[in-house]
């Protein structure tokens, strides 16, 4: 479904924007700024791992909220950041006015975030195999072993935030945890190359208070293939 926002895109780009009251054109459209994508599947894709109705929720209120009030952050505070891409806006955090600093890293992370999850899922995810499934033996021993400490992490931050597989320094591979909708690049650490969105409003509807359970199912939907080019792309 089309946004407003994407409409008024759209027809800025055509003859019919002369339809559009100038003065609203101004005030709403004078830059674009951030636009929700679509995901890469229908809702009800990764079902019965994911239910459509989580998925949608999830969708088009949750992460189209943190799109919007990054969008009305950055309009009053830095519009300049507006043009710039996400991973850019939160490389310069430091450089926004301290009253928005926090605002834009729950909401610009959470941006970043949510866009990241959608991608590393699938409906056939398969398995890890060649230089992954190495990297994830020398780091874990198994692929068992790997679950269960990605697990560990899922299940022991407390309150809401990810957990997340990164390029290591004494092993390949690490799993670190982080609060809220912050990433391990906001500190200058490595790009993720996996990460599960472990706050309650990913899977209270159908796990309520079984955060492991929801985990253990999530498994079944990680789409390995990009995870390995998520791993290339980090070399
Ligand atoms: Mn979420």
């Amino acid at each position: 479904m089309m946004t407003r926002r994407q409409a008024l895109t759209v027809a800025a780009g055509a003859a019919a924007a002369i339809l559009v009251p100038a003065a609203s054109r101004a005030a709403d459209e004078a830059v674009a700024g951030f636009t929700l994508g679509k995901l890469p599947y229908a809702p009800d894709a990764l079902e019965p791992h994911i239910d459509a109705e989580t998925m949608t929720i999830h969708h088009t209120k949750h992460h189209q909220a943190y799109v919007t009030n990054l969008n009305d952050l950055l309009k009053k505070n830095a519009p300049e950041m507006l043009s710039k891409s996400i991973e850019e806006v939160l490389a310069n955090l430091k450089a926004l006015p301290e009253a928005a600093r926090q605002g834009v890293r729950n909401n610009g992370g959470g941006h970043w975030n949510h866009t990241f999850f959608w991608n590393v899922m699938a409906k056939d995810g398969g398995a890890p195999k060649g230089d992954l499934l190495k990297k994830i033996d020398e780091s874990f021993g198994t692929l068992d072993g790997f679950k269960k400490a990605f697990t560990e992490a899922c299940t022991k931050r407390f309150g809401s935030g990810w957990a997340w597989l990164v390029p290591g320094k004494d092993k390949p591979l690490m799993i670190v945890s982080t609060p809220n909708q912050d990433n391990p690049q906001m500190e200058g650490g490595a790009a993720p190359i996996l990460g599960c969105d472990v706050w309650e409003h990913a899977y209270y509807l159908k796990y309520r208070n079984l955060r492991a359970k929801y985990v253990e199912a999530w498994f079944n939907v990680v789409n390995w293939d990009v995870v390995a080019a998520n791993l290339d792309k980090a070399k």
